[in-house]
């Protein structure tokens, strides 16, 4: 268990144009407030909270075919791009707080200016793997990744707002856990592309610690390489996490969720991660939306070093009563 982490950034991203229910944009506050960085200090690092970043309204963002809000959820994910590319370069383990998955395209993009070898790990009951010609909805959080990768980019059109970035991922560095809603497209996606993926259903059949060895495995056989951490908080059960804007039955159990982020930690090669979807607006009471709260504060300082089985930084020997 050796662990590259030297001290961790935070980063707060409160953006919902990728989709179109409001107060994902509140899931920042939200995860702060159930107490991140009281957390984070428990282990063995320093955390350095750089806030919110800041996105302009802009006034003209008309439709890109049944796309809503291109050139916002473009130049939103530029900029997060650029600040997660600082954090990296200055040396942390970079945590982005969402907002909704669209912010992704940003994250990974930024992060993969540092390491652009980086592994991709997608923790989601969604693939959000549409094109805008494959989408049901339009919403560009159900299309981050394809932005990402290169054997899709001649199927994407040019969306306003994303000529900034060029897709830079093999779909062979990406990984799936937890899903359970692709769309027709996306599904002939996964399938064409040969992406490594793995469904509620797999999770059943061979259990969450065979799917981590196969997943670290299929990312890390080859070589050591940084990980980049993609956690939607819809990959829990929705009666884990019910504040979130596409809840769906069937979902990753608590003990599933942090084994996962155990089990990356564990690599010592985290280098990025995402936490979105947390919509505090979507919690039928206080109660659900600080479990969800609660919930992503775990994952992370979990995916950072919280173990289950505890740890002894402050002790050298056992205390003697005399
Ligand atoms: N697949 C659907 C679409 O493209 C819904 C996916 C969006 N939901 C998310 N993303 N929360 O993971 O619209
Ligand atoms: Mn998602
Ligand atoms: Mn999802
Ligand atoms: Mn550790």
């Amino acid at each position: 268990n050796q662990n590259r982490t030297h001290s961790v950034a935070i980063l707060g991203a409160p953006f919902s144009k990728g989709q179109k229910r409001r107060g994902v944009e509140h899931g920042p506050k939200a995860i702060r407030d159930a107490g991140l960085v009281e957390r984070l200090s428990n282990l063995d690092y320093p955390v350095h909270d750089f806030g919110d970043l800041n996105f302009p309204h802009l006034d003209k963002d008309e439709h890109f075919m049944h796309v809503p809000f291109p050139r916002s959820v473009g130049h939103a994910n530029q900029l997060l791009s650029s600040a997660v590319n600082s954090a990296v370069g200055a040396g942390h383990t970079c945590v982005m707080l969402g907002g909704d998955h669209s912010l992704a395209i940003g994250s990974v993009e930024g992060h993969s200016r540092q390491c652009p070898d980086l592994g991709l790990i997608w923790v989601d009951a969604h693939a959000d793997i549409n094109t805008p010609l494959t989408s049901p909805s339009g919403n560009l959080h159900g299309q981050s990744v394809a932005f990402l990768l290169k054997e899709l980019q001649d199927k994407m059109p040019n969306i306003p707002g994303f000529s900034w970035m060029k897709p830079f991922l093999s779909s062979r560095d990406l990984v799936y856990i937890g899903l359970r809603d692709v769309d027709p497209g996306e599904h002939y996606i996964l399938k064409n592309l040969g992406i490594q993926y793995f469904t509620m259903r797999d999770i059943d059949r061979m259990g969450i610690q065979r799917v981590m060895e196969v997943t670290l495995d299929h990312l890390l056989a080859r070589k050591q390489r940084p990980l980049h951490l993609s956690f939607d908080i819809d990959a829990f059960d929705p009666s884990l996490a019910p504040a979130t804007g596409t809840p769906v039955n069937g979902g990753l159990t608590y003990r599933e969720g942090i084994y996962i982020t155990e089990e990356i930690h564990n690599t010592g090669l985290l280098s990025a991660m995402d936490l979105v979807e947390v919509n505090p607006v979507l919690g039928a009471s206080r109660e659900a939306v600080e479990a969800t709260a609660a919930l992503a504060v775990d994952v992370i300082a979990s995916s950072l070093g919280q173990s289950r089985e505890g740890a002894h930084v402050a002790y050298h020997e056992i205390p003697s009563p005399k």
